[in-house]
């Protein structure tokens, strides 16, 4: 019988437009923890308690702290075969979308362009009160840091639960979903939304949907199969069976 593997690459190589959804298991393997299971708390709180516009105005510093965390683990990891995988795909395909949910700028550092970064970046914060950004992942002198310009707070930009997505990178990653023959979703837990629904728009417009995912998910039993690996094993291999990685 053909393994799912197989039919991935066989699906891959007719196509000519494909996207991709990831989590934050594709960056396991730099080192980063992912939100769920194990290992999954902050100081004993679930993601859900700590990312929200009402967690940071009742406590900025504690929130900050956590982000602090978060950056310096950014800035210490380094993307990984996964990442670079995907980068190596772009090219090969006339349209080519990866969505992520990652905020750790791994996908961007690995060379993906054709990027949209769906719940913001940790290496920016904007001002509460006048918006102005600032992009780095230096250890920040105080928690909560303040705007250089007004001597507002500043925040993180990320998407926390009960906020929108960015309206136009949201827009790319539906059109994507929707027009794609060949659908990945890579390394999430696909229970948030509306990142994960993107899956499902791309099944119901048709597209060959898989997951790449040790584990089985909430929306396994919709996709076309799934390649029970870590993506840092699977998306080179998948990679190397197009032949080279080089577009
Ligand atoms: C490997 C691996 C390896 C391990 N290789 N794989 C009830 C029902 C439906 C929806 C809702 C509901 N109640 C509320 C909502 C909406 C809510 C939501 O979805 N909640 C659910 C939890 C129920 N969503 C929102 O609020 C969103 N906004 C919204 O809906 O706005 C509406 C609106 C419209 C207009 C105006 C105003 C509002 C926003 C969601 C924002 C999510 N933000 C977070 C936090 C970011 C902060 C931060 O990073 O600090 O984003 S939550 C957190 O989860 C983070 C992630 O991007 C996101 C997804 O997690 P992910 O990536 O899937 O990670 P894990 O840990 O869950 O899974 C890892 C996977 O990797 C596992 O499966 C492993 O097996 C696998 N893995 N090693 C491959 N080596
Ligand atoms: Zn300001």
């Amino acid at each position: 019988m053909i393994s799912v593997f197989d039919r991935l690459v066989a699906a891959l190589r007719s196509a000519s437009r494909v996207s991709v959804l990831t989590g934050a298991g594709v960056s396991a393997e730099s080192g980063i923890a992912t939100f769920r299971g194990a290992g999954g708390l902050w100081e004993g709180h679930r993601i859900e308690e700590v990312a929200t516009p009402e967690a940071f105005a009742e406590d900025p510093e504690r929130v900050w702290r956590f982000y602090e965390m978060r950056r310096r683990n950014a800035r210490d990891a380094r993307p990984n075969p996964g990442h670079e995988a995907l980068a190596a795909m772009e090219g090969r395909f006339s349209e080519f979308l990866l969505a992520t949910q990652n905020v750790d700028g791994l996908h961007r550092r690995a060379g993906s362009r054709n990027l949209v970064e769906l719940h913001g970046s940790i290496a920016r914060r904007y001002c509460v009160q006048c918006r102005r950004t600032e992009e780095d992942l230096e250890p920040l002198e105080m928690l909560p840091p303040v705007c250089p310009g007004c001597g507002g707070m500043q925040r993180p930009d990320i998407v926390w639960f009960g906020e929108p997505l960015p309206v136009a990178g949201w827009a790319d990653a539906q059109d994507a979903a929707r027009s794609a023959e060949v659908y990945l979703v890579v390394g999430t837990s696909a229970e948030v939304y509306p990142a994960a629904g993107l899956a499902l728009v791309a099944a119901d417009a048709g597209a060959a949907v898989f997951e790449i995912n040790p584990a089985e998910t909430a929306l396994s039993p919709v996709f076309a199969g799934a390649i029970r690996e870590p993506s840092g094993v699977a998306l080179p291999r998948v990679v190397d069976a197009l032949g080279g990685r080089t577009a």
